[in-house]
Parts: structure tokens; sequence; C-alpha cells
């Protein structure tokens, strides 16, 4: 909590004012921004100073993450999240495991609903947050379950948006045998051709004199045929 010291000035005073009743964020910066101007800058403040700058430093923080998350919110039929900020982190998990509670508690803010009952959060959910200077976009998958990579409870749509994240988080609940839900995450995962702890394929385009292209680097997702040609171009950034 920020003291206000005593010997402000009465301009400096109303501007505070104004600042604590500020609702949102993006007024909170501007109205603080004002404040700071109006505190005189001598040493006795030094201390009050540093207090605002740091909470203003916060609120900018703040402010940006929440930009990020109204961005890419995911609305109507729309599932693929496209990256903002500087990384994507893809939160996954089995059904009412844990995701909302974690992704809410990351951002510090209640994101979206945590459930009672599993399949709560049925679209890709983004919230974000800050971490030492990187702005962090964070999705909630919805509940991987068994035979998701054949298609249950929308797993194609979920595998898609998988790849294009930077990392993905297994969150596991942990009164649930959650060596189970890990093997059952990876083998899902697995089916679904997605490559976990590896590199992206550095597979090259060659264009053939007649007009088609050669794919170099790829042979062993051709062994797999059509499927596996799909998972080819879901690793191409
Ligand atoms: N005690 C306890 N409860 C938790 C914890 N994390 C989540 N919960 C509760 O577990 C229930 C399910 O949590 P959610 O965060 O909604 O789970 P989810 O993985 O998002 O669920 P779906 O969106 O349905 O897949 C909610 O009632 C949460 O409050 C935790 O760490 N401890
Ligand atoms: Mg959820």
């Amino acid at each position: 909590m920020i003291i206000i010291p005593l010997n402000l000035p009465p301009e400096a005073q109303i501007a505070w004012g104004k600042y604590t009743e500020a609702k949102t964020n993006e007024n909170k910066v501007k109205l603080m921004e004002n404040y700071l101007k109006l505190v005189p800058h001598h040493k006795g403040m030094g201390k009050h100073l540093a207090q605002c700058k740091t909470k203003l430093a916060k609120l900018k923080s703040d402010l940006q993450a929440e930009k990020l998350a109204a961005k890419s919110r995911i609305t109507g039929e729309r599932w693929m999240v496209p990256k903002e900020g500087d990384a994507q982190i893809a939160l996954i998990g089995i059904p009412g495991c844990g995701k909302s509670a974690l992704l809410n508690y990351i951002c510090e803010r209640e994101v979206t609903e945590e459930g009672e009952f599993p399949f709560t959060t049925l679209k890709p959910t983004v919230g974000a947050a800050y971490a030492n200077g990187s702005l962090l976009q964070i999705i909630e998958l919805p509940g991987i379950i068994e035979k998701a990579s054949e298609g249950a409870n929308n797993g194609p749509r979920i595998f898609a948006q998988a790849p294009y994240a930077d990392l993905i988080v297994f969150v596991l609940d942990l009164h649930e045998k959650p060596v189970n839900q890990l093997e059952l995450l990876i083998d899902e995962l697995q089916k679904a051709k997605i490559k976990l702890n590896e590199g992206h394929n550095n597979f090259i385009f060659n264009r053939t004199g007649k007009g088609g292209h050669i794919i170099v680097g790829a042979e062993k997702y051709f062994e797999s045929g059509l499927s596996g040609v799909k998972s080819v171009l879901h690793h191409i950034n």
C-alpha cells in the first residue's frame, strides 16, 4: 500500500484522489502519470515517488496483458489463437484437472470460469501475464480425453493449436492418478503427431523444374500417408 505524504500540494492531493477512484487500469495509468507530474520531486519524496513508479510500472504491464488477452479472445466459431506477445504457452490436461484455476492464478485475475464439473472450458481461453519483462500469452485448451486424437471432444482442433505454442504445459490433478493422466496426454499428442521436446523440423521446399515441389526432411512423416502429410503442413511455421 502506498502511504501519502502529509505535505503534498493541494493539486497533487486532488490528483491522488482522482487516481484512487479510477476503475480501469487504463484510467489508473493516466491518472498516476498525471499525479507524478504534480508531486514535488525533492529528496523527502524519494521513497513515495519510488513506490508510485513501481505501481505505475505494474499498472502498465497489467494493462498491456489485458489488451493482449482481449485481442486474442476467442469468439464465435473461431478456434485458432494467433500468437501475440513474446511467447505462447498452452495449458493441456484432462477435463477438470485445474487448467482454468492455474490460468487465473498466473494472470492474477479471473480470466475464465473454474467449474465444479469437468468440461467447463469448451474453447481455447486466453490470458496474459508478465514474467521477467516478457509478455506471455497463455491459452487454456479444452480438456483432452481418450481418443482425442481420433476426434473426441474437439481433439483435432485442440491439436491444431498445440504446435503453434512455444511451450506446452501439462496440467495434472494430483488427486486423480497423475501418472495415468500424463500417459494419456503424451499418448494422444503423439498419436496426433505432435512432437514433444524436439525442435521444429527443418523442412526445405525445393521448386522443381516442372512446376511441383520437393519437400526435403519430412520422409518419416510421409510414411503414414495423408495424415503424415497433414502433420508436416501443421509443423511448418
Ligand atoms: N483444492 C483445489 N481445487 C482446485 C485446484 N485447482 C482447481 N481446483 C478446483 O477444481 C475444479 C476444476 O478446476 P478448473 O480449473 O475449472 O479445471 P479445468 O481443467 O479448467 O476444467 P475444464 O475446463 O472443465 O477442463 C474447480 O472447482 C476448481 O476450483 C487446486 O489446486 N486445489
Ligand atoms: Mg477450464
